[in-house]
């Protein structure tokens, strides 16, 4: 029998390894003992997915990219305090987010140790950052945890999206260890959604972010949740560069912001919010306060959040401009830009729907083709009718307006440094089809 126990970061105790029994004659992991080890690094659930099963295909294609021998995943679960997250410090809930996120990559980076020891190759995708920003504004995650914790059978999304498990409730981070061997068993999720639709979450979100249907506006809560982020951030900068003094400086950024960016930089970014994830009463753990007295979870955990008064980011012409002020009017709106411009056809089309604008659409029926030429060709569809988006990478259907850019036109257009005007003039867009379907556009994706 081989040891591979001891601390692996200094001050893990670890329970030594019996490498016979995870790694048997056949080479297949031992479900049990590869469970043990996670858990006994710190894990507080763990499950197994089959790299080849169809729910894992987004996931497998980025793996293919840059760790191909991948066979299995190995998902974690690491709860968090719930007081914290809950608090309306949010100084507080982010230290438990950055503890417990550190907590994650610490116990995943301690696995892939473990096993490449044992002679297994295996890697830790980070919990959250750092991201693959020269993917930026596009999707800059390696892979997503949320569907691999699903099919692992640790929990499932609620209809904030954020993946409840059974008994810890939404008050986790999840982390994935892809491997290059098979493990004897995998787990399947589980056949019921602690999710119960009681919609707190839809109500606590400063920003409408959470539709009581489930769709998510994701620019929603990453201009105001991620403000000191990747694209919060460079907003700010810009913000500096344009300014011609520090008058005019602090007439658009308050001395409280400024010192607050420095203190993301220096301390690791705060979220804005997670109210989504702050009032959920979800889980076994969780639901008997909620049980015991809907009254008081509303007044001591939902209404706190819903009273604080603070500054919430939005773009303008925006669903969330509309909602901070009819919902909030005692929050501050602090009007920013949009920082999830495209800079490639590729990120126009793939991150449309995540700028879409559901009930700015609600009136809007177009189906627009586009064409683009020149240094990026490619077409697409997009489709809105009563609110809803449709983007497909071939022209559908009847266009009520045909757009033909030159690729290189387009990305200036949406970056503000050229007009409709300008491309009309130098042939570098045509549009075949009434202008005013172009404005529709506009309305549902302002930028
Ligand atoms: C990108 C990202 C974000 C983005 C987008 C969130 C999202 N729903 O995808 C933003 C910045 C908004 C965000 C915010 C938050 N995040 Co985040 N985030 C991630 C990240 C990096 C990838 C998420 C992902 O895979 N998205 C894609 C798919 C799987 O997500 P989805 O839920 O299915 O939703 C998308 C699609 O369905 C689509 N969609 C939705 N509606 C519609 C409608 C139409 C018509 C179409 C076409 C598409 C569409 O858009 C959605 C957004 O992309 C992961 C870390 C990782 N590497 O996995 C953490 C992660 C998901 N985040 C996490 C957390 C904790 C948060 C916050 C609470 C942040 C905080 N600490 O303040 C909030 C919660 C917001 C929320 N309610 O979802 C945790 C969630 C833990 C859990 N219990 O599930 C994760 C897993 C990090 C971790 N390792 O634990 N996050
Ligand atoms: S707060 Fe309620 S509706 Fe929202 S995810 Fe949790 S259980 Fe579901």
């Amino acid at each position: 029998m081989r040891d591979v126990g001891g601390s692996i970061d200094g001050d893990a105790e670890i329970q030594p390894i019996r490498t016979k029994e995870l790694v048997p004659e056949d080479g297949m992991l031992d479900y049990d003992a590869l469970k043990e080890l996670a858990l006994s690094l710190g894990a507080d659930d763990v499950g197994f997915v089959d790299i080849d099963r169809p729910s894992m295909s987004d996931e497998k294609r980025e793996l293919e990219k840059i760790f191909p021998a991948a066979k299995s995943f190995i998902s974690i679960v690491v709860r968090m305090n719930r007081e914290p997250i809950r608090s309306s410090a949010r100084s507080i809930a982010n230290l438990e987010f950055h503890h417990q996120g550190e907590e994650v990559n610490s116990i995943t980076r301690n696995l892939v140790a473990k096993l490449e020891r044992l002679g297994i190759r295996a890697l830790n995708p980070a919990m959250g950052f750092p991201m693959e920003m020269q993917r930026f504004p596009g999707k800059v995650w390696v892979i997503s945890h949320k569907p691999i914790a699903e099919a692992a059978g640790l929990g499932k999304k609620g209809i904030h999206r954020n993946v409840i498990h059974p008994k810890f409730g939404n008050f986790i981070l999840l982390g994935t260890v892809a491997i290059d061997a098979r493990i004897s068993r995998y787990d399947k999720p589980i056949d019921f959604n602690p999710c119960f639709e009681c919609k707190l979450c839809v109500s606590a979100c400063p920003v409408g972010a959470i539709a009581p249907t489930g769709e998510f506006d994701f620019s929603a809560c990453y201009t105001h949740n991620y403000r000191e982020f990747m694209g919060g951030f460079t907003d700010w900068v810009g913000t500096i560069a344009d300014s011609r003094g520090r008058e005019e400086y602090q007439a658009k950024v308050a001395p409280n912001e400024t010192a607050s960016m420095w203190q993301s930089l220096s301390f690791g970014p705060n979220y804005k919010a997670a109210y989504c994830m702050s009032v959920c009463p979800a889980g076994d753990d969780v639901i008997g306060q909620f049980l015991n007295s809907r009254k008081e979870f509303l007044d001591t955990v939902v209404k706190p959040l819903l009273k604080k008064e603070e500054p919430i980011y939005v773009v303008p012409d925006t669903d969330a401009e509309e909602y901070v002020k009819k919902r909030f009017p005692h929050k501050e709106i602090r009007l920013v830009k949009n920082s999830l411009i495209p800079n490639t056809i590729e990120s126009f089309i793939s991150g449309l729907r995540s700028v879409f604008q559901r009930k700015r659409a609600r009136d809007v029926d177009v189906n627009l083709h586009f064409t683009f030429t020149g240094k990026e060709p490619a077409i697409a569809g997009v489709q809105i009718s009563k609110g809803k988006l449709t983007v497909t990478r071939t022209h559908q259907g009847q266009a009520d307006l045909k757009v033909t850019a030159d690729s290189g036109f387009w990305i200036d257009f949406l970056n503000h440094r050229r007009s409709i005007p300008l491309g009309l003039l130098t042939g570098k867009l045509r549009l075949s089809g009434s202008p005013v379907h172009l404005l529709q556009f506009q309305k549902c994706f302002p930028v």
